[in-house]
């Protein structure tokens, strides 16, 4: 169910209070993308004393966006561990490890909420905004100037991957933030989609060549394996079929990373099947029902295997359901 804005702009204003001559640390998620830096550039304008920062590297997407827009942020390992955070764009703690050592004041989030959720004393968090930009723009205490009803804009249009999902509140959201942006709308389409560095355009060209398929019911399930843009993968095989998964090998957390994508035509809940699946391998999972993700600490061809029967059976169930 959809949060009101009037109880979202009272749990803000409640935080707002308590903390507005604080010095905070606005915390993006892991790779965080242009909604997460937008969402906390923008909040951190109503605090004077917050810096905002990324736990480490963040898509290639939210780093044009903070060139073009003069955005300075920091790496949370180099913020003072005292300094108490805001979670923004995600309430789990997979997804901003450094929550576990900090105290975390408040979460602005639009995800769905599991049990394992982070926990604060000021949880904005609707999971039927397709944002959190929308959310940002429903409780700002001022009225935004250009430069962050765009970056706000920006945001919604990138996550909602030009409004594949959207509520008549997201739409008139985006509109009134795309009336003070000043912009045009193709202003602020290049910037939610800004051209793909080369190393990206091949990876993600050679995932789909690499595309495989199986059948569930009347449902497609698309998936291949990929170095980078995984969620931009998923989301095309989706398009293309019905289901798109999209694995990828990641070094660095020794585990497997899954996107998973549906389409329109589907009813399902694509955050639980990524949260079973993940905690499986020991790891764990969840998003929105359509865009959900998960990370599971096991060999790729392993995980791909387990994925693909868990989610075929997951399907074929659903269809039943809803016959
Ligand atoms: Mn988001």
């Amino acid at each position: 169910m959809a949060v009101s804005p009037q109880l979202l702009r009272e749990l803000f204003s409640s935080f707002y209070k308590e903390w507005k001559d604080k010095k905070l640390v606005f915390a993006m998620h892991r790779h965080a993308d242009i909604d997460a830096l937008a969402s906390s550039y923008v909040l951190s304008t109503f605090f004077p004393k917050s810096i905002i920062a990324a736990p480490d590297e963040m898509n290639s997407q939210a780093k044009q966006l903070a060139q073009d827009y003069n955005i300075t942020y920091e790496y949370l390992d180099d913020v003072d561990p005292h300094i108490p955070l805001v979670a923004v764009d995600t309430s789990h703690p997979a997804m901003l490890p450094q929550a576990a050592s900090r105290e975390v004041v408040a979460i602005f989030d639009h995800h769905q909420q599991a049990e394992d959720n982070l926990k604060s004393n000021f949880n904005i968090i609707d999971s039927e905004a397709k944002a959190t930009a929308e959310i940002v723009a429903l409780i700002a205490p001022e009225e935004l100037d250009q430069k962050r009803s765009c970056l706000l804009a920006i945001a919604i249009l990138s996550d909602t991957a030009r409004f594949i999902d959207a509520t008549e509140r997201t739409l008139d959201t985006f509109v009134s933030l795309y009336k003070a942006c000043g912009g045009t709308y193709v202003d602020i389409l290049k910037e939610a989609f800004p051209p793909k560095p080369l190393a990206e355009k091949k990876a993600v060209l050679q995932a789909l060549s690499e595309t495989r398929f199986i059948r569930a019911g009347d449902k497609y399930i698309a998936y291949t394996k990929t170095g980078l843009r995984e969620g931009e993968v998923a989301t095309y095989l989706a398009e293309a079929g019905d289901i798109g998964l999209a694995f990828v090998d990641d070094e660095k957390l020794k585990a497997t990373r899954i996107s998973a994508r549906a389409n329109r035509h589907i009813d399902i809940e694509l955050n639980r099947v990524m949260a079973d699946i993940g905690k499986h391998f020991g790891g764990n999972g969840g998003g929105h029902k359509k865009a959900a993700g998960c990370i599971a600490p096991a060999p790729i061809d392993e995980v791909m295997v387990y994925t693909l029967k868990k989610v075929k059976a997951f399907v074929e169930e659903n269809d039943n359901k809803a016959q």
